[in-house]
């Protein structure tokens, strides 16, 4: 059977030219940043990616269709959406949207999936989901995702909502490298680096596409995690920020907010705890992340093309 797909002629255009292609998912707009900054901000992301010489492939479940590269109208309309209207689509969920017919916004996993079926190398985000603090057993299917799709996530590490070091140990343990685009520790999200060793620094976007490329080579299923800091004028002071965090942490357990709603329910009320600090580090993230993604995937298209001049074959 078919999938029910439909990408954007820019997008079917550019993929069949080996053209560089960037994905962008969904779950941010409809339940990451509040309305209108959701619409300002997933445009921006798209201006920011063509800026870097890329098309952006903004990915989402429309009455049951895949669609790659929606429109801004329609991403407009995801936008609007009344809460809870639009399904949150992680792995588990795309049969259900699709069989159904329903709307859905595709988190980091989902967007992984849909982006891999559609040759789709290069995705930008804000931060994966992880193994969320004080709940070991929560752990996002965004990093069994990296473990098993390949496809490259530009992203400022994992939401400090998280366990960072136990996000970590489980990305080991599913074989995913984890890259510091010019930094040498991982960042925190809304900070510029917590004091936890990336794998490997690397300097350029040709170096990352080198590995994303050497992972085709070695038949590599895994994906990788390419993280970028937030910009150094919009972090937020790493005490006020855990302060934040913690305080909503305790609050959606008192709440009794539990599964898929916590991250949304955490990222807001850190917002709000820190007089909207925390969106403006995060929007500025996203755009900067985007812009990384679409050189990289810049530097990727050119190195499939180029013949290796070493190679024996
Ligand atoms: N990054 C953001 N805002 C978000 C998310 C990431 O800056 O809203 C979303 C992503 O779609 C990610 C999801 O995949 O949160 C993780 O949700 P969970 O912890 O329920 O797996
Ligand atoms: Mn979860």
């Amino acid at each position: 059977m078919r999938i029910p797909a439909t990408l954007s002629p820019d997008i079917q255009q550019a993929l069949a030219n080996n053209q560089p292609v960037v994905a962008l998912e969904s779950t941010l707009i409809t339940h990451g940043l509040p309305y209108p900054l959701n619409v300002e901000t997933a445009l921006a992301m798209e201006a920011a990616v063509r800026e870097a010489g890329a098309a952006p492939a903004t990915i989402a479940i429309l009455n049951g269709e895949i669609t790659v590269g929606i429109s801004p109208v329609q991403i407009e309309a995801l936008a609007k959406a009344p809460p809870n209207s639009v399904r949150k689509c992680s792995r588990r969920d795309l049969p259900v949207a699709i069989a159904l017919a329903q709307d859905g916004a595709t988190t980091v996993a989902g967007t992984m999936i849909i982006a891999a079926l559609a040759g789709i190398k290069l995705f930008a985000t804000g931060g994966i989901g992880g193994v969320h603090r004080g709940q070991p057993h929560d752990v996002s299917a965004d990093l069994i995702e990296l473990g098993r799709t390949p496809v490259a996530v530009v992203s400022s590490g994992a939401k400090s909502i998280l366990d960072l070091p136990l996000t970590l140990e489980v990305l080991e343990t599913y074989g995913v490298p984890i890259l510091g685009y010019r930094a040498d520790a991982l960042p925190a999200f809304y900070a510029v680096q917590t004091d936890l060793p990336v794998d490997q620094r690397i300097d350029s976007p040709e170096e990352a596409a080198a590995i994303i490329r050497a992972a085709d080579a070695i038949g590599a299923r895994h994906g990788m995690l390419i993280t970028v800091p937030v910009p150094a004028d919009k972090q937020l002071d790493a005490k006020t920020a855990d302060k934040a965090i913690e305080q909503a942490t305790a609050e959606a357990e008192a709440a009794g907010i539990t599964g898929k709603n916590i991250t949304p329910y955490v990222l807001n009320r850190v917002s709000e705890l820190t007089g909207g600090a925390s969106m403006a580090a995060n929007i500025a993230l996203l755009i900067k992340n985007a812009r990384v993604a679409g050189e990289i995937a810049q530097a990727y298209c050119k190195l499939q093309i180029k013949p290796r001049p070493t190679s024996k074959e």
